[in-house]
């Protein structure tokens, strides 16, 4: 038998990486759920002198350990979804005053950063706290059974918003949060995916350097394969498709400045997102319209925060 070698490509922005994965093999995660990756590729650029602070959520049992030790390397504080960013900012208070080198990341979903923890993420970006917040984007309250959350699009289906004969999911859209945290006026603020690692790896690096200036946002799609309905093997396909359609544009925003990191030179319709989705597979020729004009109207908002410089060439 001839055996063949394969070669090892290096991981896309691997070059940023300040530690060995963090992180046990076998984690509590969906197969397939790229919040795992997510939160690996996190953990590994922002180096093991990092205190993750994780709330009640799908990245509980593995971040902050559930009825055992997390499953990771790096220090944790599992927190109320209230009160994330205060008790962050309390630790981040503690280690300027002690003197101790390390970062200070949040780390939750879109329920407690655009909902429950909304008013403490808030008041930490307002007074510029020297912290970095990730909300990984699942556009919904996972855990706990696949309710909307104020991320949760227009049109799509979830257990609070079920599609049916009398519903058609749900009727308002999504809160544009990271545009919401780029008002607070605050060192950084950017979008980032799965798909585009090098993109991410980046923005991740960055962070770091600017959280020593001040509050830090990353806002991070994030597919969830059980609440959006599609198979295991689609997630980083389906960052790829959003960003595509720029209904997840990639941009970031460094002191007032707008940038798109990842210009599209000409969009995809939505339904190159929305076809691979489950939880849209309801949606009449309308909605499907009405999701694409929300998609177009936000994207216009940014162009224009970034002097039209949105497109390539
Ligand atoms: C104040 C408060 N309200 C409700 C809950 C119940 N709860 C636990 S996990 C969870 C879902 C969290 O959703 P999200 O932050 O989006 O993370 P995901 O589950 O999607 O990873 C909720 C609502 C709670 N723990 N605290
Ligand atoms: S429910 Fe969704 S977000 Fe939670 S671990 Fe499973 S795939 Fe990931």
């Amino acid at each position: 038998m001839t055996m063949v070698a394969i070669e090892k490509k290096p991981q896309k922005g691997s070059e940023h990486f300040q530690c060995e994965d963090q992180f046990s093999g076998g984690v509590a995660f969906c197969a397939g759920c790229a919040l795992e990756l997510n939160a690996r590729f996190v953990a590994r650029i922002m180096g093991e002198k990092t205190i993750l602070v994780g709330t009640p959520s799908c990245s509980a049992p593995v971040l902050n350990g559930q009825n055992t030790a997390a499953w990771h390397k790096m220090g944790h504080y599992a927190c109320t979804m209230t009160g994330v960013a205060s008790s962050a900012t309390g630790i981040t208070r503690y280690y300027q005053r002690a003197g101790i080198e390390g970062n200070v990341v949040c780390f939750t979903g879109d329920g407690c950063a655009s909902d429950i923890g909304f008013q403490t993420m808030s008041g930490a970006a307002e007074r510029n706290e020297k912290m970095i917040y990730i909300c990984y984007d699942n556009e919904g309250y996972m855990n706990t059974g696949i309710q909307r959350s104020s991320a949760t699009p227009f049109g799509a289906s979830t257990s609070t918003t079920p599609s049916g004969a009398v519903s058609q999911g749900k009727t308002t859209g999504s809160k544009n949060l990271p545009m919401i945290m780029s008002m607070h006026d605050v060192a950084y603020v950017a979008t980032a995916t799965l798909s585009h690692l090098d993109d991410y790896a980046e923005k991740l690096a960055k962070a770091k350097e600017k959280a020593k200036e001040g509050f830090v946002y990353l806002h991070v799609f994030c597919p969830c394969l059980v609440g959006w309905k599609f198979n295991m093997d689609l997630s980083i396909q389906v960052c790829r498709a959003a960003v595509r359609t720029n209904y997840f544009p990639l941009w970031e925003s460094e002191n007032g400045q707008y940038r798109i990191t990842q210009k599209v030179a000409k969009p995809k319709p939505i339904e190159e997102l929305t076809g691979l989705l489950g939880k849209f597979k309801h949606l009449s020729e309308d909605n499907v319209k009405s999701l694409q004009a929300k998609v177009d109207k936000r994207f216009k908002t940014l162009d224009v925060l970034c002097k039209g410089s949105s497109y390539p060439g």
